[in-house]
């Protein structure tokens, strides 16, 4: 096999999608006619009637980014002492907990989906134990029925990080149904953003209106302040960029859809290259394209892959490395389960690009990359040792 040639432009995990400028530009002229640009302003609202639609879910709150509408969100729901969670995860569900003063307990992993394993939960509940606080990664959907038993048996809240699964649902359920209340971010790197943006999807329809004292410094009317809320409200001009993609992200499914497809089908036979398989009866999104390298089947670990993918002007990442617990702001917390599987998996993971703006005939150059390596990988370990 000839060495792959080198993109000529980097190729990241990424890239946003945006609508035509014209477009967006046409859009501007209703927020320079209103001169409302924050707090609750006319676009925000239909943003939240036009999502209450898409994901066929009542109960919507907008935020100026995921981060702050998880913080918010456990706020509103009151959750406090120990919460059980993923490590395997993006920082920022664990820094919510700590940012509310509540403990996270890091619960392993299932092998397959990557998503936390609900036989290992039950195990890790104390009677500190308020919540579940679970991740959708990549936008596979967590083993909802066992979670949601698990927390009415015993009394607990169900919140989801859904920051990666807009638009997913099973058996045509809408995943923003799914627990007590789930939060989705809308950043630039998301399948459909906002620029910066979050959404809480929840089920309590009389939250809502301490949610959005708690996104408005707790104002109530002009004197009074109910709580000590933050300021997270999204600004009428994130509202509108998501106005206009809304109108584009069945499209870009589509798209990703057919690259991922190209992906699975090329890199099937790939020794050492593991997909999550996809899931029955879900109705998934692609937003990302994880893969795993199994070191011992593929010849070289995955650091390695990720460092040659380089120098093909490959920028994959390693979401999510390293786990949340090993980072030294969490180090010191107590972690009672060894997290076997989810040490694996992030030692393995490596995401790679899919977007609207990559060609099926990128894709197949980055399969070529990816079994080059792994041909180089395993031609090295069958030579003879020289010294
Ligand atoms: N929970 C989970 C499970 C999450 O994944 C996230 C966010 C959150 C909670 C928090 O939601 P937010 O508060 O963000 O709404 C990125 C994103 O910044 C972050 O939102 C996302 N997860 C995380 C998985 O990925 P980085 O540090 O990898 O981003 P960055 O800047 O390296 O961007 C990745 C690639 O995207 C770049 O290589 C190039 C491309 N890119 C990026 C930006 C920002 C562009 O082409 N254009 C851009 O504007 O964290």
């Amino acid at each position: 096999m000839n060495k792959p040639k080198v993109f000529e432009t980097p190729q990241f995990v990424t890239r946003p999608f945006l609508p035509p400028r014209e477009e967006f530009c046409d859009a501007l002229e209703e927020i320079w006619t209103n001169r409302w640009l924050t707090n609750e302003g006319p676009l925000l609202r239909r943003f939240e009637e036009r999502l209450q639609h898409r994901l066929d879910t009542q109960n919507l709150a907008l935020f100026s980014n995921g981060t702050l509408a998880l913080q918010i969100g456990l706020q509103g729901l009151g959750i406090s002492g120990e919460v059980i969670t993923t490590p395997f995860t993006f920082v920022a569900t664990t820094h919510a907990l700590y940012w509310n003063k509540i403990r996270p307990v890091f619960c392993d992993i299932d092998p397959v989906t990557c998503n936390i394993d609900p036989d290992k939960v039950e195990e890790l509940i104390t009677p500190w134990t308020t919540a579940i606080l679970a991740v959708h990664v990549y936008g596979n959907p967590c083993d909802q029925d066992r979670l949601a038993s698990i927390c009415s048996r015993r009394g607990i809240f169900l919140l989801y990080d859904a920051a990666h699964a807009f638009g997913v649902r099973v058996k045509g359920e809408p995943i923003s149904n799914f627990g007590d209340m789930s939060m989705f971010s809308f950043h630039a790197t998301k399948l459909f953003h906002s620029f910066e943006g979050g959404l809480l999807a929840f089920k309590d329809s009389g939250l809502k209106s301490n949610l959005n004292y708690l996104k408005n410094f707790g104002f109530k009317n002009e004197t009074e302040v109910t709580m000590p809320g933050s300021n997270a409200k999204l600004s009428e001009i994130h509202a509108l960029m998501g106005l206009l993609m809304l109108d584009y992200v069945d499209t870009l499914i589509a798209k990703r859809k057919a690259l991922a497809e190209v992906y699975r089908e090329r890199l099937a036979d790939t020794p050492g290259v593991l997909f999550i398989p996809e899931m029955k009866d879900v109705q998934h999104n692609y937003c990302y394209m994880p893969v795993r390298i199994q070191a011992d089947l593929f010849g070289r670990d995955r650091e390695d892959v990720y460092a040659e993918l380089k120098t093909f002007n490959i920028h994959a990442r390693r979401y999510f490395y390293p786990l949340v617990c090993d980072y030294p702001c969490y180090r010191s917390l107590r972690v009672s389960d060894p997290l076997a599987v989810a040490r694996k998996v992030s030692k393995e993971i490596l995401t790679l690009p899919i977007h609207q703006d990559l060609s099926t005939d990128d894709v197949h150059h980055i399969c070529d990359a990816l079994e080059w390596i792994q041909k180089q990988g395993r031609s090295r370990s069958a030579a003879p040792q020289s010294r």
